[in-house]
């Protein structure tokens, strides 16, 4: 039993298996430039325009910038280990398919089902965020949906309402995994749209607050030790190195999406080169887009605002509430961040429904996430599948628990995925790779110690859930997967 629990998927067999579908033969396109837009499409979202208000409110004030520069550091951590694996085994099914080859097969299912909170649960968090802002284009236009219509069952609004269920996240699901389902081809020049359009509003909100900063705000810089109970009755510690290290775990999410960069590797010209400079260079991008912008959000607004009023659409209301003669800005910045929204959304649905056709095909999941529509030629049950797991997520819990569970399993999977790294340079050494993290075992121990201080700070109640969830995976492991496994009477 215990020898099958670690049986690998071979490494040569999975290369043998990527030629035959064409995945090796793609076309090496893809330059240092190419990846770094790749990046920040995929990185800046709801983290940085919805959680960052809550990570200032909840657990830092002000300090929030540097809980943004400890999460970019642990990132980088991270995207050098995903990067080497990723130039290794170039296949798709992220780190669930890397793990699969180098630390057997419970391990592996424990990721592919904890991406299930870094996709999944990321896309219903992100569709939460966008009913915010549609709420707000809506108020443009003299129209408002009634609280009670966007808000989980366990929020109440601060003169007392209760929500019942949120319908514009469900709606924007909807819409998403319809397009999956009827296919759409990831353009290029889209994307580099997007891009410009979210980097604009960002330089515009940092150039335009900055003169509206109130030095009140920001003082003291980091506050003091203390803690917060949140209106659902969650409480966090807030203030003094604690409250930076659990906003870094929150603020995290707002990085999540760099992987993508690493799952390029094979259609990068120069991977050697070009990998370390895409993911380090978006990181570091976005880095310093998000110390400036938070920096000038926690100083335009109080923290009080985003405790109350300024808890939603939290951008907006800062610059429509302090940013006067700038109702334009808010205006633009309100539709672009939907757009913005609408690709995040996306590329956490797709990246979801590909990580479990990977597990499918392995006989880890049931064949329906496998079966292809005959005409479209996409996973579409798996897609409609996960359409209501997110809806009833987006639906029914509020967007900070979805955000921190998803910060918290993308966390945990970062981890394990940097540890296979650096078991796969001992074991397999002989392996080629395009890329090869540098200075190793510092890089793997620093990037563990660091994803592994913003689970702590994430605190026992996300802790709490983690382990159901992982419980939750492995009755269904030893109940279902073990056995299913194509591997099953190879070990
Ligand atoms: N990093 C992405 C976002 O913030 C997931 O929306």
């Amino acid at each position: 039993m215990a020898g099958s629990l670690f049986r690998l998927k071979s490494i040569d067999s999975l290369l043998e298996s990527a030629k035959e579908t064409g995945e090796r033969t793609l076309k090496r396109t893809l330059g240092p430039g190419a990846l770094i837009a790749l990046g920040i499409g995929a990185i800046i979202g709801a983290g940085l325009f919805v959680r960052t208000a809550d990570a200032i409110a909840q657990r830092a004030g002000p300090s929030v910038t540097l809980a943004f520069v400890l999460a970019a550091v642990a990132c980088a951590f991270a995207g050098l280990c995903y990067a080497e694996f990723a130039s290794m085994i170039p296949i798709s099914g992220s780190a669930y398919t890397y793990s699969y080859a180098t630390m057997g097969e419970l391990v592996a299912w424990v990721i592919g089902w904890d991406l299930v909170l870094e996709y999944a649960v990321g896309a219903a968090t992100v569709a939460i965020a966008w009913s915010e802002y549609a709420n707000r284009v809506l108020q443009f236009v003299g129209m408002e949906i009634p609280y009670q219509w966007y808000h989980s069952p366990f929020e109440r609004s601060p003169d007392g309402v209760s929500g019942i269920m949120n319908i514009p996240a469900v709606v924007i699901l909807a819409i998403l995994s319809g397009l999956l389902i009827r296919g759409i081809s990831e353009s290029a020049w889209v994307n580099n749209l997007i891009v410009i359009l979210k980097v604009s509003i960002v330089l515009a909100v940092i150039f335009v607050g900055w003169g509206f900063i109130n030095p009140a705000n920001h003082t003291p810089f980091i506050p003091e030790a203390t803690t917060y109970t949140t209106p659902e009755g969650v409480t966090h510690q807030y203030g003094g190195l604690m409250g930076i290290v659990g906003a870094a775990g929150v603020v995290f999410f707002a990085f999540i999406g760099f992987d993508a960069v690493s799952t390029a590797a094979q259609e990068t010209k120069n991977p050697k080169r070009d990998m370390p400079i895409g993911i380090l260079g978006s990181l570091v991008i976005c880095t310093i887009l998000y110390v400036l912008f938070s920096y000038v959000l926690s100083g335009v607004a109080t923290v009080e605002d985003f405790r109350t009023q300024g808890r939603e659409a939290s951008v907006a209301f800062a610059i429509s509430t302090y940013m006067t003669g700038y109702e334009w800005l808010s205006r633009l910045v309100t539709v672009a961040i939907l757009a913005g929204f609408s690709s995040v959304i996306l590329v956490m649905l797709l990246g979801q429904s590909r990580v479990f056709y990977s597990m499918s095909r392995d006989g880890l999941v049931p064949a329906v996430f496998s079966d292809i529509h005959p005409r479209f030629k996409t996973p579409w049950k798996s897609n409609m599948i996960f359409f209501v797991l997110t809806a009833i997520f987006g639906a029914f819990i509020p967007g900070d628990i979805v955000g921190e569970m998803t910060s918290i399993g993308t966390l945990f999977a970062f981890i394990l995925v940097i540890a296979g790294v650096w078991i796969m340079r001992s074991r397999r050494p002989d392996v080629p790779r395009g890329f090869v993290v540098p200075a190793l075992p510092l890089v793997a121990v620093l990037g563990i110690a660091s994803c592994g201080l913003m689970i702590y700070g994430l605190g026992w109640t996300n802790w709490v859930r983690l382990a159901v969830w992982l419980v939750i995976g492995l009755v269904f492991y030893f109940g279902y997967s073990r056995s299913h496994s194509k591997l099953e009477g190879t070990a």
